[in-house]
């Protein structure tokens, strides 16, 4: 009998990036846990995770490649074999590109593993697009607007480290809910609040970590630079501005200082649904708490100001020059800590001219309304985007043209995977090669495979390099292996890498990027234009935008008129079960996760006449779905709460992303999801007993 241990990664979309290690007896994987000597996943993984194994054993998982026999969205499939589903395949994009050119091909790929090698953050298949002339995809699902509006004020979106949480005097979890969605960190600030820290949650919703926190402050949706412009007034009242990092760190001091004096805690408190005392109360604790940390992540900028937030929360610890102290500053990501070589995966230098970006969050718009060329050929890889992807029902028309070529790579057959006309099975993280960093962390990790594929599952790269051969294409680039692909990654002079080699990374499994501890980034200036953090932002301008860090209100949030007839700003965050639309179809989970359900504020519900229990219907001009009503209090009036996650086919067919726009946020092209306006009415009870499936 043999047993070994091997490393590997947390393949999921999620900011722990956890380190963990597959126990193999006898080429079968008998037991995963998250590793022990990890600094940050100190041997845990999480409720969604703990049962991987099983995942990939799952009886529904796919197995072989498809061909479509029904009409699309049907889900009537036959088994064909990968020569033949490659050739068919090949055969279509060549004519779409005789056609059309190769910009009608859309390589649609998702955050199902965020792989360098197999998923996002390398751009799988990216060389392979890049050959084709295809359309470039436009990653604008998930934390764009936030991003951009970091890259004003600071010159990068990459913040703090969350280890240095530990010398935090004040921890602010601004739009983030670490408990369900990045539970590691949560040991980080159990250790700083041993040590005295103070822990707000600023939330419209009382989530698990608000529940948790020492304090909870419940803004408006979409009114946190409003907040955060209100919290900086009254830390110049308190005279707690460090007139010495100003004078040398920043510039614009003085434009923004008048904006910041607009914001008076009486119109703070008007915009933003906080009291005035609440905001005066937290504006002294901030102007007397050195370090204050600022935790945000990617739920507060889903709404039309996202960007402008972000841009306005980095300017506060500036204000009290806490970007210098270890455990002050904000930390968003920490993606642009890795310094390994990008740009040796993707090879943008084989695209022979420069090609059209079509957004991940308009796909409808780009099935429906893009000629010159039309999208013809649509290559879903990693995502799903008929339950994930803003305006479920005209995407869902989309998918439906009978003149597009859809293919999607994937685990398991999701309502987007109905639509195609070849299904192809993928590895999981287990079967195949891959190396990751974490959006939230300092680590890089090796996945090494632990078994083989089941049936013919074929990983991301590949069945791209088959492809390539299929369309008998030539570029070397192509055709190199995945050991050939990490070490091209890792081939890097970046000092983070120093003393890390593929032989030292696959050895361990982990290592920790060449920062040392308490590393504080900024210590020595900014990367932006001025070399300072820029409350006023020439490039900003220059784009279109306020020159200085401001507010921006939300869209339907804040139409008094819209609110008439769609009376709820419908939140819909998390769910605590599954990762985004992953494990949507996975039994255990669903039965914790029970089924859809819409969270009303008790007088919200009174006046509707809707009880807990009740099954409502959550619509608006776009679409709606069906829910289960809970009455609870840990919303404001006027807020609704759901999740993101079903199945539409496992639900009623439907979801939150039918009620969503495809509107873009204000900067960077991201969604809105949080920026959307419902009504919700009561339902007549159904007969049959729909829910049993969620024991
Ligand atoms: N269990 C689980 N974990 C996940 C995921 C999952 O689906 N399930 N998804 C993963 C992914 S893809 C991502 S991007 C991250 C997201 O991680 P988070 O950003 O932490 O998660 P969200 O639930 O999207 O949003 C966090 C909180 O933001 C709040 N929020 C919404 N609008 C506003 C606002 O205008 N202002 C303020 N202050 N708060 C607001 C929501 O009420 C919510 O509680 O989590 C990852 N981890
Ligand atoms: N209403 C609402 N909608 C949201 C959000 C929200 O907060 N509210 N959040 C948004 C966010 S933050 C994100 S990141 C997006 C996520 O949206 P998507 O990127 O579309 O993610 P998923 O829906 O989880 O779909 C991922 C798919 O990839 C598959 N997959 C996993 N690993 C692999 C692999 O190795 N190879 C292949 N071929 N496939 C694989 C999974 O089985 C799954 O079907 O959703 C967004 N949608
Ligand atoms: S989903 Fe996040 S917390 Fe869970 S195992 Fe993966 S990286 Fe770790
Ligand atoms: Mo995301």
């Amino acid at each position: 009998m043999s047993v070994t241990q091997v490393p590997g990664a947390c393949p999921l979309d999620c900011p722990d990036g956890c380190s963990w290690q597959v126990t193999v007896q006898d080429g079968e994987a008998v037991a995963l846990r998250g590793t022990p000597d990890h600094p940050y996943t100190r041997g845990t993984l999480c409720v969604k995770v703990n049962q991987f194994l099983e995942h990939t054993r799952a009886p529904d998982r796919l197995l072989h490649p498809l061909r479509r026999i029904g009409r699309k969205g049907e889900g009537r499939f036959e088994r064909i074999s990968w020569d033949s589903a490659l050739g068919q395949i090949a055969r279509r994009l060549t004519e779409t590109i005789e056609r059309h050119g190769g910009e009608a091909i859309w390589p649609y790929q998702g955050t199902g593993t965020l792989g360098f090698l197999q998923g996002l953050q390398g751009r799988a298949g990216s060389r392979l697009w890049n050959v084709l002339g295809a359309s470039r995809h436009d990653m604008t699902i998930c934390s764009i607007a936030g991003l951009a509006g970091l890259q004003y004020t600071l010159g990068t979106s990459t913040g703090i480290d969350p280890e240095n949480l530990v010398y935090s005097r004040l921890i602010l979890l601004w739009g983030s809910n670490p408990l369900t969605t990045h539970h590691h960190l949560w040991k980080v600030i159990q250790r700083a609040r041993r040590d005295g820290a103070h822990v707000v949650v600023i939330d419209p919703i009382r989530s698990r970590t608000a529940a948790q926190a020492d304090e909870h402050i419940a803004p408006l949706p979409g009114t946190d630079a409003a907040l955060a412009l209100g919290l900086t007034h009254a830390v110049l009242q308190e005279g707690a501005e460090d007139h010495e990092y100003l004078d040398t760190y920043t510039v614009g001091w003085e434009a923004f200082r008048k904006r910041v004096l607009e914001f008076t805690p009486r119109r703070t408190a008007q915009e933003t649904g906080v009291t005035e005392e609440e905001i005066i109360r937290l504006g002294r604790r901030i102007a007397s708490s050195r370090p204050t940390a600022i935790r945000v992540s990617q739920g507060i900028q889903r709404h039309a100001g996202g960007g402008t937030a972000l841009r306005a929360l980095a300017c506060l610890p500036a204000v009290t020059g806490d970007w210098r102290r270890p455990g002050g500053g904000l930390l968003y990501s920490t993606d642009g800590y890795f310094g390994g070589n990008r740009e040796a995966l993707y090879r943008d230098d084989l695209l022979s001219r420069p090609v059209r970006s079509l957004s991940m969050t308009r796909l409808a718009e780009g099935l429906l309304e893009t000629d010159d060329p039309p999208v013809e050929a649509l290559i879903v890889y990693g995502a799903n985007p008929l339950a994930s992807s803003p305006d479920q029902n005209r995407i869902r028309q989309g998918l439906a043209r009978e003149d597009l070529f859809t293919v999607v790579m994937d685990h398991f057959q999701t309502d987007t995977a109905d639509y195609a006309d070849i299904v192809l099975p993928a590895t999981m993280q287990p079967e195949h090669l891959d190396v990751h960093d974490g959006y939230g962390h300092l680590y890089i990790t090796w996945n090494e495979p632990a078994i083989a594929p089941p049936g013919e599952c074929l990983s991301t790269t590949e069945t791209f390099r088959r492809l390539a051969w299929a369309m008998e294409l030539t570029e070397p680039a192509l055709y190199a292996s995945d050991e050939e692909l990490a070490s091209e990654l890792l081939d890097s002079r970046h000092p983070s890498l120093a003393g890390i080699t593929v032989d030292t990374l696959r050895d361990r499994g982990w290592a920790r990027l060449s920062y040392p501890k308490g590393h504080v980034p900024f210590a020595n200036g900014f990367p932006t234009p001025s070399g300072k953090l820029e409350f006023l932002s020439e490039t900003a301008q220059a784009d279109g935008f306020d020159a200085v860090a401001g507010y921006v209100p939300a869209t339907e949030t804040h139409d008094t008129q819209l609110a008439q007839s769609f009376p709820f700003v419908l939140l819909s965050v998390a769910n605590h079960f599954f990762l985004n639309t992953i494990f949507g179809n996975k039994q255990a989970l669903r039965r914790r996760a029970g089924p859809p359900y819409v969270v009303l504020h008790p007088k919200d519900a009174a006046a509707s006449g809707i009880a807990s229990g009740d099954r409502v219907q959550v619509a608006n001009r776009r679409g709606a779905f069906e829910a289960l009503a809970r009455i609870d209090d840990v919303v404001r009036p006027g807020v609704a709460m759901t999740t993101k996650g079903h199945w539409p086919k496992l639900t009623d067919g439907s979801g939150p992303n039918a009620t969503v726009d495809e509107r873009d946020a204000d900067m960077g092209g991201g969604a809105v999801f949080h920026d959307n306006r419902v009504r919700i009415t009561l339902l007549p009870p159904r007969g049959d007993d729909s829910s049993e499936d969620y024991g």
